[in-house]
């Protein structure tokens, strides 16, 4: 199915807070909600104000703030209490869960599927009478038989809900998995659809996207992906893979400020956006070998299929190591206006790689290398 539209409930302050190396102060959740909120997420979802003192007080400031896109949610326990003391936050919605797999009905909280069903309708009718926007989710979705997640959905979309959650809690679905749980869901209820996906088995980008081709319109992520365990979609590989279908998807968010947010994040959590960030990782523009310096050179488009420059990015060549080629190196020559012939271009290329066997070369010793190649070197 064609992807028409996408929304972004970026959970970096609730799932992203579930982050082994994750403490924000009150000053880093509310920077992380302004800067969710200018790169123009559709959603953020809270800790609930449940979690602690400090936490409820930092959701009311959150839910305070004078936001430009964002609409503010926060993520509850199927509770009354609970939800009680969110609404009292001033937020805009309300997530709320359910463990709904075998295992979690079991050794979580012991429920039925029909007493599930029945502790959502007192909840979701409270809810309706607040005027908040309301989302059912089952936890462990991909490990609830589906008639027991039909059966769930389709009472909570009976009793109102704007939307239903489905959570591939352990990361254990494939892109064909959600595309049939989401599919069916599809069928089976009118409310939207979300998906939550973590990513210990390598699929959460991959599932997020067939959860859209399914039928889901809005997507959780976190900025870098962090959440439980190794996290969930993360927002820059979303990003990444939506505008390589079709930029308009994403023509409404600040994607050139998308480096920027994750170097933001990665600083107060004290680690580096990870080398194989989409978009955002040091590395993610550069090239090295030699035949991809060649031709990237002779036109990007042969190895980059994301221009870096819509992400307020810089390409990058690397010619001081052992894989590069002459033509780099020619590239080089011509930025530092040295003129070399064909036959001092590779002997200057067999000396850096040369060299370069021993360590990687840092520019200023590859430009002198060229110097001294070139006839007219001062
Ligand atoms: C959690 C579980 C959750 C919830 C997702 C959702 C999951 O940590 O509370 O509400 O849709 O992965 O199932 O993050
Ligand atoms: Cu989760």
């Amino acid at each position: 199915m064609q992807i028409n539209a996408v929304a972004i409930v970026d959970s970096t302050l609730r799932e992203g807070e579930q982050f082994a190396y994750a403490a924000f102060s009150t000053a880093d959740r509310l920077a992380i909600a302004e800067a969710l909120d200018a790169f123009g997420v559709d959603y953020i979802e809270v800790t609930s104000p449940c979690a602690s003192p400090q936490t409820e007080a930092d959701l009311r400031a959150i839910a305070a703030l004078p936001l430009h896109h964002a609409r503010i949610l926060t993520h509850t326990r199927c509770v009354l209490d609970d939800v009680r003391r969110a609404v009292d936050c001033g937020v805009a919605g309300v997530n709320l869960l359910f463990g709904t797999s075998d295992l979690l009905r079991t050794h979580s909280h012991g429920r039925s599927v029909a007493q599930i069903i029945e502790q959502a309708a007192s909840v979701i009718d409270f809810l309706r009478t607040q005027h908040v926007e309301v989302r059912f989710s089952c936890e462990d979705a991909f490990r609830t038989p589906l008639p027991d997640l039909l059966r769930i959905y389709q009472a909570v979309d009976a009793l109102g809900v704007q939307r239903v959650g489905i959570a591939d809690t352990v990361g254990i679905a494939t892109p064909r998995a959600v595309e049939h749980i989401v599919g069916a869901v599809r069928g089976a209820v009118r409310c939207a659809i979300e998906f939550h996906g973590h990513n210990d088995g390598g699929c959460a980008v991959a599932n997020a996207y067939a959860a859209l081709e399914a039928g889901a319109t809005y997507i959780d992520t976190t900025i870098l992906g962090i959440g439980e365990r190794v996290g969930i979609t993360p927002l820059s590989g979303l990003i990444a893979r939506l505008y390589l279908s079709d930029p308009a998807l994403v023509a409404r968010y600040a994607i050139d400020q998308l480096a920027a947010l994750d170097q933001m994040l990665a600083e107060r959590l004290g680690i580096e956006v990870p080398f194989n960030a989409c978009i955002t990782s040091a590395t993610a523009f550069t090239h090295k070998a030699g035949l991809h310096a060649k031709a990237v050179l002779a036109e990007p488009a042969t190895y980059e299929v994301l221009n870096p420059s819509v992400f307020g990015r810089d390409r990058s060549v690397l010619i001081g190591h052992r894989l590069t080629g002459r033509r780099a190196l020619a590239a080089r020559a011509a930025e530092l206006d040295l003129h070399l012939s064909e036959a001092e271009l590779g002997a200057v290329t067999a000396r850096l790689k040369q060299a370069a066997d021993l360590r990687p070369l840092s520019l200023d010793e590859v430009d002198a290398l060229l110097r001294a190649a070139a006839p007219q070197a001062a």
